[in-house]
């Protein structure tokens, strides 16, 4: 099984107050009706990609909750409960943990320090963990355990200047192979995989999102799409510029897992 072959996924509903959501800079946030229109075509698609999808409530007093992948990291036999570097976002794991506890064998926490789950890339030898304005050494580390815990290997990576999250500047394209900002291209961050790099002028693009035999990519990066078929894999294009404007991209809207 590859490590995108997933069954399952966990999704939340964008509140209202998404329209408050954190960004980098003083522009306006999106509209409401924009943003569930993307999270309603990101559910859809799943589904048509065959992944049994679970919507939560949404929390008003979460502008960023409908981003998931943040307050958790989860894997078939098991979740690792994360404690956000953003003080509006800590709250997020508290409302996602029964959620986590309901669906997964084994709920593990961060003992210490902090993690977004966008700071986290699953290759299929290891775990990379970005270090960020979110996710720091401390954080990295014991999530290294948590990881262990479930058998996994975790490495800690930086993440280059100017981008949220690790994953804001990547995303694998196939097992061997990860898409990156030109930032991200290095040899010492990705272990000898392969990498395309994605073009300059459409860097907010990068965080694109394998499930199973697709790639998800915003509808606005045709080169990245052009890029990820020169490989033989299919894409799917999906309206991302709303939760673009809350610095997200398609990987942020869910958990994604093989139920064991
Ligand atoms: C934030 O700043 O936390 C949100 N506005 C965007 C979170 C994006 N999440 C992700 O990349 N995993």
């Amino acid at each position: 099984m590859a490590v995108y072959d997933f069954t399952h996924a966990l999704l939340r509903a964008p509140s209202q107050s998404v329209t408050q959501g954190l960004r980098d800079g003083d522009h306006d946030g999106p509209a409401y009706d924009d943003v569930l229109r993307e999270h309603t075509a990101y559910a859809a698609a799943l589904r048509s990609l065959g992944l049994a999808v679970e919507i939560l409530e949404p929390l008003e007093d979460y502008p960023d909750s409908i981003f998931v992948e943040d307050p958790a990291l989860v894997f078939g036999e098991g979740a690792i409960l994360l404690n956000s570097g953003a003080p509006s976002r800590a709250g997020e794991v508290a409302e996602i943990a029964p959620t986590l506890e309901r669906l997964f064998p084994q709920v593990l926490s961060l003992i210490e320090g902090h993690v977004d789950g966008g700071d986290v890339l699953v290759t299929p030898g290891e775990v990379l963990i970005g270090l960020s304005a979110r996710t720091d050494q401390t954080g990295a580390e014991a999530l290294i355990v948590a990881l262990a815990q479930l058998g996994r290997k975790g490495r800690v990576v930086a993440t280059p200047a100017g981008v949220l999250h690790f994953k804001t500047g990547c995303g694998l394209i196939e097992e061997e192979t990860v898409a990156v900002v030109a930032e991200l291209d290095d040899d010492a961050l990705f272990g000898g995989m392969r990498r395309v790099i994605v073009p300059a002028e459409e860097a907010a693009g990068a965080n694109l999102l394998r499930v199973r035999d697709t790639v998800l990519v915003g509808e606005e990066f045709p080169r990245i799409r052009d890029l990820v078929e020169a490989h033989g894999v299919t894409t799917m294009a999906l309206p991302v510029s709303a939760i673009g404007k809350i610095d997200a991209g398609l990987s942020c809207m869910s958990l994604r897992w093989l139920a064991t």
